[in-house]
């Protein structure tokens, strides 16, 4: 009954989508010196199965339309982040997308104001996002309203899972194999042809 409930409050959560808890600019601010890293963090850890970002994406546009920045992001438990590149003072929107715990792509926006020192040097923003991380359909912003992509990120999931399984699965046979070889040994003569002693039910 315990096992039971864990269970399904596990699904239940997990079945949820990650939601945006703080950003780095914030929405609405005016930044006057460049962070360490542009970020989003969201409330759970985020599903990087590529293990290099793909299907997330961290855009900068200027007010002119001009993307900054190369699309690399960092993806680190719940939290996504890229280098801050940017242009010249002005007001900013931020593109983001992630992919949830539950393999669901969400994404957003959001504004900021930029108002760097006279001395910042600004970048050169290009015409369309960067796509470092081999995201699909770079060529416009992601769609705010852009809520799910539940076939592609059901089937992901179900690959990884399916992937863990079989690995315990054949890690559980091999050690099964050892403990009867070594049993055997520790039983027979060390003369045994161990060639036809070896059981074999693998092949
Ligand atoms: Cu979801």
């Amino acid at each position: 009954m315990l096992v039971g409930a864990s269970v399904f409050g596990l699904a239940g959560s997990a079945s949820a989508h990650n939601y945006l808890v703080s950003s780095d600019p914030a929405a609405g601010q005016t930044l006057t010196k460049l962070p360490s890293r542009f970020s989003i963090t969201t409330n759970e850890g985020l599903l990087d199965l590529s293990g290099h970002g793909a299907g997330f994406a961290f855009d900068v546009e200027d007010a002119a339309g001009k993307f900054y920045g190369n699309g690399c992001v960092t993806v680190t438990g719940p939290s996504m982040s890229i280098d801050p590149v940017i242009g010249a003072a002005g007001k900013y929107k931020v593109y983001w997308q992630i992919v949830s715990a539950d393999g669901h792509v969400v994404s957003n926006e959001f504004s900021f104001t930029w108002k760097p020192s006279a001395t910042f040097v600004p970048a050169v923003g290009a015409s369309h996002p960067q796509d470092c991380n081999g995201r699909s359909g770079g060529t416009a912003p992601p769609d705010p309203n852009l809520g799910t992509d539940t076939t592609s990120g059901t089937s992901a999931n179900l690959g990884l899972v399916l992937g863990i399984g079989g690995g315990i699965l054949a890690l559980g046979i091999a050690l099964t194999l050892v403990l009867l070889l070594a049993g055997r040994k520790r039983t027979k003569p060390a003369d045994t042809d161990a060639s036809t002693d070896r059981p074999d039910p693998a092949q």
